[in-house]
């Protein structure tokens, strides 16, 4: 998939990326009947491409994050996302994971495969490309799309339309948790997170009073590996789904329709 890519294809595929990406706002408004949202991939080729054979089956494809780090195929992964997402620029959409900046790529591995395949210097288009990723969603006015979870300190989504796109780093604390922040069943409002500083858990009363206040139904996030690549937290409030195998767990999707919402083996 990857093995005839020069440096050249590389650079000409993350610049028309980002000149993509660029043209959306840091705050995505979508609609579909029927979406197929897809959780952390982590380099998992299988579910990169178990995710894109479905898609004339939907009207919409939302990747959560995290595509890359850890795992073995992180370049065919990104490199097949964009490919993906150049082909179909409003059927396919990505949103920001907290693994979409170059600090975390330094530590856990993007960097090393970008650099050892390409050269130094590489890596740096590939930090501009992140920069232009989207911060979260809404589809359909019910449901926030995000990659990590509800921030500390706000009412409702309607005081998060505001925030920006961020750098090859996230800055801005608010947008650090939309990308880090994890749903926690037995903490009723907010919680420091074994993360690290800045990084909560939020709980059940969090989760309601900022839905009621949004007009929304759910959240649904990624972030966290779950045994079945699927967990409905709070009575189904908050959804993880995460779509990485080599976590030694089931990989999944999310599936939501007019009136159904279901688990989508990859
Ligand atoms: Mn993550």
């Amino acid at each position: 998939m990857t093995t005839s890519l020069t440096l050249r294809d590389f650079k000409d595929l993350l610049e028309d990326g980002r000149a993509a990406l660029s043209r959306e706002p840091a705050v995505l408004s979508l609609n579909a009947d029927r979406a197929l949202l897809i959780g952390d991939l982590h380099g998992d080729l299988e579910s990169l491409k178990s995710s894109l054979e479905l898609m004339d089956r939907y009207d919409l494809l939302i990747f959560l994050g995290d595509v890359v780090d850890r795992g073995p195929h992180q370049l065919e992964v990104l490199v097949g996302l964009l490919r993906a997402k150049l082909e179909n620029l409003s059927k396919v959409r990505v949103i920001r994971g907290n693994h979409e900046t170059a600090q975390m790529n330094y530590a856990y591995g993007f960097y090393d495969v970008v650099t050892r395949r390409f050269g130094a210097g590489a890596y740096g288009l590939v930090a501009s490309f992140f920069a232009e990723l989207p911060i979260f969603a809404t589809l359909n006015g019910e449901t926030m799309v995000v990659h990590g979870g509800i921030p500390i300190g706000v009412g409702s989504v309607r005081e998060l339309s505001g925030v920006r796109k961020q750098g090859e780093d996230i800055e801005d604390g608010t947008v650090l948790q939309l990308l880090w922040n994890d749903p926690d069943e037995s903490v009723e409002d907010f919680a420091p997170s074994w993360r690290g500083s800045g990084v909560y858990v939020f709980g059940r009363r969090t989760a309601k009073r900022f839905l009621e206040a949004s007009g929304l139904r759910r959240v649904v996030r990624a972030h966290e590996p779950q045994p079945d690549g699927l967990r409905y937290h709070f009575n189904g409030s908050v959804i993880t789904v995460f779509s990485c195998r080599h976590y030694g767990i089931s990989p999944a999707a999310l599936e939501l329709g007019p009136s159904s919402i279901r688990r989508v083996q990859l």
